[in-house]
């Protein structure tokens, strides 16, 4: 059974990885995804120039019955320097993502060329979707402001680059932005971040699950699948052959994974449910994934990458 990925020159020997936040602020968290026999890959925390420690707790609810979980974390992260260290130091067979998420766009050029004159061999995921930090919207909700900084990161940065989108949830913001991410070498796009600013209540108390914001905070797993989904598929749709796609949100069985692939994602993060479930989450649904790949007779996705069907 064929279950790698390739983007750029880069391959992957499984498909699934971390999604970026869950498992990976910590250079212990990074080395267990790298050492799963599951993982592709591994993705780091959003980085900022410097350490935060986010924002209050409690700050990530899971929600019964395995619906989903809300997050307001506010960027919690060790500081770029670290995460730069870990990578310069890895010895390692499988790409790393380094991912960057700064408060200005000025602080992700500063990054981007960091990382730009550094040794750092492996792909840069610039999360321009990152919805809880109070005060700053979300970037990619804002297409001048993202074709602004795609047009002065390219203007310098040569390295394998792709980003990390918010769901989008209208068909002309669909087109808007895939127009925009045309224009630029992209190595990558990865969709979706969570759905941005949901509000759970806690029925008992009458009160909302977590602290920052009000309880405002960003969507995952089970519920957000359907929008993941929607927005793989539309913008592989829309996007140049060579700009590979990252499918992640409300994968919690290997038939989540498999209709990412059909909607046509080369690689499959696990955010909500690698929180929920532990390392363990990779092997179940790597598992989950080749028997229904045996069942219908495929012997490698790329028999299933973009096959969805409509209805005639
Ligand atoms: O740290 C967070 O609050 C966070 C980030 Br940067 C993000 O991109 N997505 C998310 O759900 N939480």
């Amino acid at each position: 059974m064929q279950l790698t990925a390739a983007i750029q020159n880069f391959n992957f020997d499984h498909i699934l990885l971390n999604a970026a936040g869950v498992m990976c602020q910590t250079k212990e968290e990074l080395d267990t995804v790298l050492a799963s026999n599951y993982t592709g890959a591994v993705v780091t925390k959003s980085a900022t120039p410097a350490l935060r420690e986010g924002n209050p707790t409690p700050r990530y609810y899971e929600m019964a019955q395995n619906l989903g979980t809300i997050n307001s974390m506010g960027l919690p992260n060790a500081g770029f320097d670290y995460y730069m260290d870990y990578v310069s130091q890895k010895q390692t067979d499988k790409p790393i993502f380094f991912s960057i998420a700064g408060l200005s766009k000025q602080d992700n050029l500063d990054m981007l060329r960091r990382l730009e004159a550094s040794d750092f061999g492996g792909l840069i995921e610039l999360n321009l979707s990152c919805p809880n930090v109070p005060g700053k919207p979300q970037t990619a909700y804002d297409f001048e402001a993202t074709e602004a900084i795609l047009t002065e990161a390219f203007a310098f940065f040569t390295k394998p680059l792709g980003v990390k989108l918010p769901p989008y949830f209208d068909i002309v913001h669909f087109d808007m932005i895939a127009a925009i991410l045309n224009k630029f070498p992209l190595a990558f796009v990865n969709t979706i971040n969570s759905i941005g600013n949901g509000l759970v209540i806690d029925p008992e108390t009458d009160t909302v699950v977590i602290k920052p914001k009000a309880g405002f905070g960003g969507l995952g797993g089970t519920i957000v699948k359907a929008t993941a989904l929607a927005n793989v598929r539309a913008l592989r749709d829309r996007l140049r052959d060579d700009i590979k796609i990252i499918g992640t949100g409300g994968v919690t069985t290997g038939r989540d994974v498999y209709d990412h692939v059909l909607c046509g994602a080369d690689l499959v993060e696990v955010g909500s449910q690698l929180a929920v479930e532990g390392i363990g989450v990779f092997e179940r649904l790597e598992t989950e994934l080749a028997a229904i790949l045996a069942e219908k007779g495929f012997t490698s996705l790329d028999q299933v990458r973009g096959q969805l069907k409509t209805i005639a």
